[in-house]
């Protein structure tokens, strides 16, 4: 066992501790856990992080309360292996689940719910699921199937069947989460609450109330807009371009619909409006058609046409992010009022970051900044309040919550515990850089195969499969990784060290078949 900490009593901590004056210390109940992650919401979206475009005082009000981790990467940038290096505190390579495409979650692997379970947790989780195989570890469980819908969704419940709710998806994950909380589980028990979100993944749909919101607001186009991906063959082969009609559809990501007008993933949009009730059918389309009008009859091209969709995007991004604020802020307002929020930890993260304009893109998936980067926030009662800048992963949540249980952590769990952050620690031998390894290829959005290592610096990134391309990048000169050093003589020694980081992260994870992939440095240097 690794990672052990004085608190762990085996089970529920029911015992007296020793306190320091060696008086005996009132029993003391495990924290419970909410744990909170939105699909495909990033940093640049959310106020505490970045002031330029949101507006999120309810995400805000954990990091005020608690802390905001400056420094917050994931493993694998895509939904389904992010939320299986979450439940496993492992790497894809390790949990098997790699990509969205052609895995099943083996779910008879150990996962931090199940452990919970063990130590006398209630667990129970409300949302988006997405690893193919059906929840284990979960004492109460439902979830979307796939992605799920934004309006009256279906949701696949633990008795098997499939039902549909009625109404908008936001409201109704949270109202599961309050009844669940309020009537569904043990109050004996401590609790581990996980919420996963589908806003704010593509197409960006909104609440009927909040469509109208943000129509004034317009923003300028990140500085690498116009990317020109010079140095970058991997980054120019990618097909998650702003501008490209045939990358971001105007009909399904953007509503521009007009009958008997036909795009790529038209057919998918008229389903998803196909599932709105006549009410929720007849605000959307008072909403979206004079604007669709109004686009055909400009017919703007280029860097016009461009920016138009920016702008669209940003607003239905915006739109969708306040339900998501709103409804957390319910959660922790129930929280609140039920007296839990004393003995409760608040964890709020995304699945992954997003690029909002940054080189061209929608979507995620590469190593880039703005997309290994995820939004993370937390409140343990207690705990210590402000900014931590240590660099943690979503490997690091599983151990987390199981030494806050007071669980003993199984040395196979490749992350850490944040636990001695939370307190207000610096331990000194902290991870120093970080791994990532991301497989989705061929595949949608042609990201190509790549893994890499960052540290508080720089960052190296070995793009493989039908293409072997090294990438070197100085972060602090060139935080938008727009230089692509790899192979120049003046950062050879800068190099050399970044490529010993990365075997050596490589080994202490165990992830071989990369290592195999490593030979072409030598050829390439
Ligand atoms: C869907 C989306 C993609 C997105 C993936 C993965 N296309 O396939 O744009 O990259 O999900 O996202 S859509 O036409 O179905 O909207 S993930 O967050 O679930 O990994
Ligand atoms: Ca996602």
């Amino acid at each position: 066992m690794k990672n052990n900490n004085r608190f762990i009593l085996g089970g529920l901590a029911t015992a007296a501790l020793t306190g320091c004056g060696g008086q005996p210390e009132p029993p003391r109940r495990p924290m419970n856990i909410l744990y909170i992650m939105t699909d495909d919401h990033t940093s640049q979206m959310m106020s505490c992080y970045d002031g330029r475009y949101a507006s999120t005082p309810n995400l805000d009000r954990i990091a005020e309360e608690g802390v905001r981790f400056t420094n917050s990467f994931v493993a694998n940038s895509l939904s389904g292996p992010s939320r299986a290096c979450m439940l496993t505190g492992k790497h894809s390579h390790k949990n098997g689940f790699y990509d969205n495409t052609t895995c099943v979650f083996d779910g008879s692997q150990q996962t931090f719910p199940k452990l919970l379970r063990k130590a006398g947790y209630e667990t129970a989780i409300v949302g988006k699921w997405h690893l193919e195989s059906l929840p284990t570890g979960f004492d109460h469980w439902e979830i979307l199937p796939g992605q799920g819908d934004y309006y009256n969704p279906d949701f696949i419940r633990q008795t098997g069947d499939t039902v549909r709710c009625e109404g908008y998806i936001t409201n109704i994950i949270t109202d599961k989460s309050i009844e669940w909380l309020e009537h569904g589980r043990d109050p004996e028990k401590p609790f581990c609450l996980v919420v996963h979100h589908k806003a704010q993944h593509r197409n960006w749909m909104a609440d009927t109330c909040d469509l109208a919101l943000f129509e004034d607001r317009t923003f300028p186009v990140p500085e690498t807009f116009y990317d020109d991906y010079e140095g970058r063959p991997a980054a120019a082969a990618q097909e998650m371009s702003i501008a490209s009609n045939h990358d971001m559809d105007p009909i399904y990501d953007l509503k521009m619909r007009q009958p008997g007008r036909k795009s790529r993933l038209s057919d998918a949009y008229e389903a998803m409006i196909g599932r709105m009730n006549p009410e929720q059918r007849a605000a959307w389309d008072r909403f979206y058609e004079p604007i669709a009008a109004d686009f055909y009859a400009r017919n703007p091209q280029g860097r016009e046409l461009a920016e138009w969709k920016f702008t669209r995007y940003m607003r239905d991004y915006l739109k969708t992010l306040k339900s998501l604020d709103d409804n957390v802020g319910r959660l922790l307002d129930y929280l609140e009022e039920s007296g839990l929020a004393g003995n409760t930890l608040v964890v709020y993260t995304s699945d992954q970051g997003f690029y909002m304009g940054e080189h061209g893109w929608f979507d995620k998936r590469f190593m880039y900044e703005e997309s290994l980067r995820t939004p993370l926030v937390m409140r343990m009662p207690g705990g210590a309040k402000g900014q931590i800048a240590e660099m943690v992963q979503n490997i690091d949540y599983a151990p987390t919550f199981l030494e806050l249980a007071g669980a003993p952590v199984p040395e196979d769990i490749q992350g850490r515990s944040l636990l001695p952050l939370l307190r207000g620690g610096h331990p000194e031998d902290w991870r120093e850089s970080i791994y990532y390894h991301f497989y989705e290829y061929p595949a949608e959005h042609m990201v190509k195969r790549h893994y890499g290592v960052r540290d508080e610096r720089w960052k190296l990134i070995h793009f493989y499969d039908d293409i072997d391309v090294w990438e070197l990048y100085d972060l602090e000169a060139d935080p938008r990784e727009l230089h692509n050093l790899f192979g120049n003589p003046a950062y050879a020694a800068e190099q050399e060290r970044m490529m010993k980081e990365l075997v050596k992260l490589q080994t202490q994870y165990d992830d071989t078949a990369a290592m195999e992939k490593n030979a072409s440095y030598d050829r390439k240097r």
